[in-house]
């Protein structure tokens, strides 16, 4: 429950924990777009430790972690290869073709894992009239597909490819902890099989806001640059990255709970008549229910469990996802499957 709302419409509404403010009360700071700010150094120190990479670069969000990762690897004319469904094509506003200038290639994956023999088909061969491939980017967990994990082995696969090539590979690993918390491996291997990776700090880590991006030294040198170029340099945003570092000190190790929950939820979903519930995709904090059986769109149905006080998101057009966060209980659970097949019996009267 956040604000008396049974909530999944996503992860990023966890609010800041108590530690989290009084950490951003007492944090030092100094202008980062000069001498620095010690409090985001630190973070990105921090960072780039637990991921196993040289250094790392404190931006406000996701879509601009990719961003400025995507300037770093490319050239505008040239391709990057992704997932159909990845985050990057659909929800970033287009910022890889519009800012970026790349082609975008998009490979079929299953359950959003892309085959490596089928990334290394997509690779452009040395040719006048063909863009080059620039970039690969990966998606773990992929939100698209239900919070769905590759494995550190299907990940080295296409890294495997991609050295072959002489090509990039960039992770959108917005929720890698959660990855890495289904898989039951430190989050360093899984980034271990990219050149680089964003990570989200106000997901299921709870902190209000920023994502870190990290890598080898001079890439986080030339994404220093591009994010100055996007205006996302921030002064004393020390105030901020403070919280960032109590939620991967404080908030990683509970992330296994918000899986648990949602495989309740799936199963309790699965049994609504007129819902569908793909349980083999359920594997980290999001559940993605078709509602087609209702015959009513999405949107209908996240409207009316709206009206019940239940907030979901109608990610397609028969498609609701709901996410379980440090603001969803056991009883929170129970209580929202049991208005849900209320109003589904509602609606196949
Ligand atoms: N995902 C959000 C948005 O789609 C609204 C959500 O609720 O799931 N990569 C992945 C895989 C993501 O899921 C998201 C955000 C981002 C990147 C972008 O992060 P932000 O929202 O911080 O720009």
């Amino acid at each position: 429950m956040l604000n008396g709302k049974l909530d999944f419409r996503s992860d990023t509404i966890t609010e800041p924990t108590e530690e989290m403010r009084e950490a951003m009360k007492r944090a030092k700071v100094g202008d980062d777009g000069r001498e620095g700010d010690p409090t985001v150094r630190e973070l990105e120190e921090y960072s780039a430790q637990l991921l196993g990479k040289e250094a790392g670069l404190f931006v406000v969000s996701g879509t601009m972690g990719n961003l400025v990762s995507i300037l770093a690897h490319t050239r505008p004319g040239q391709e990057a290869i992704l997932e159909r469904d990845a985050h990057i094509f659909w929800t970033e506003v287009g910022g890889i073709s519009a800012v970026g200038g790349l082609v975008v290639n998009r490979v079929a994956g299953t359950d959003g894992v892309m085959a490596a023999p089928d990334v290394e088909a997509a690779i452009r061969p040395t040719r006048m009239h063909f863009p080059e491939t620039g970039l690969i980017i990966l998606e773990n967990t992929h939100n698209m597909a239900g919070g769905t994990v590759w494995s550190v082995g299907q990940m080295a696969a296409v890294k495997a490819v991609a050295d072959r090539h002489r090509i990039p590979v960039h992770l959108d690993g917005a929720r890698i902890f959660n990855a890495a918390a289904a898989l039951g491996v430190p989050a360093k291997e899984i980034a271990a099989q990219t050149d680089s990776a964003t990570f989200c700090l106000s997901k299921g880590l709870s902190a209000p806001v920023g994502s870190v991006i990290v890598g080898a030294r001079q890439f986080i040198e030339v994404a220093r640059k591009k994010r100055q170029m996007l205006g996302g340099t921030l002064r004393q945003g020390g105030v901020i990255a403070a919280a960032g570092l109590v939620a991967l000190r404080t908030m990683v190790d509970r992330l296994a709970d918000d899986h648990a929950l949602a495989r309740s939820l799936g199963e309790r979903l699965s049994v609504v008549p007129g819902l569908e519930v793909n349980l083999r995709t359920v594997q980290t904090n999001i559940v993605r229910t078709k509602v087609s059986g209702l015959g009513v769109p999405a949107a209908k149905v996240a409207e009316l469990l709206a009206k019940e006080n239940v907030y979901v998101l109608a990610q397609q057009a028969d498609t609701l996802r709901w996410l379980t966060h440090r603001h969803v209980t056991a009883d929170d659970v129970a209580q929202a499957a049991a208005i849900t097949t209320k109003v589904a019996a509602g609606l196949r009267r």
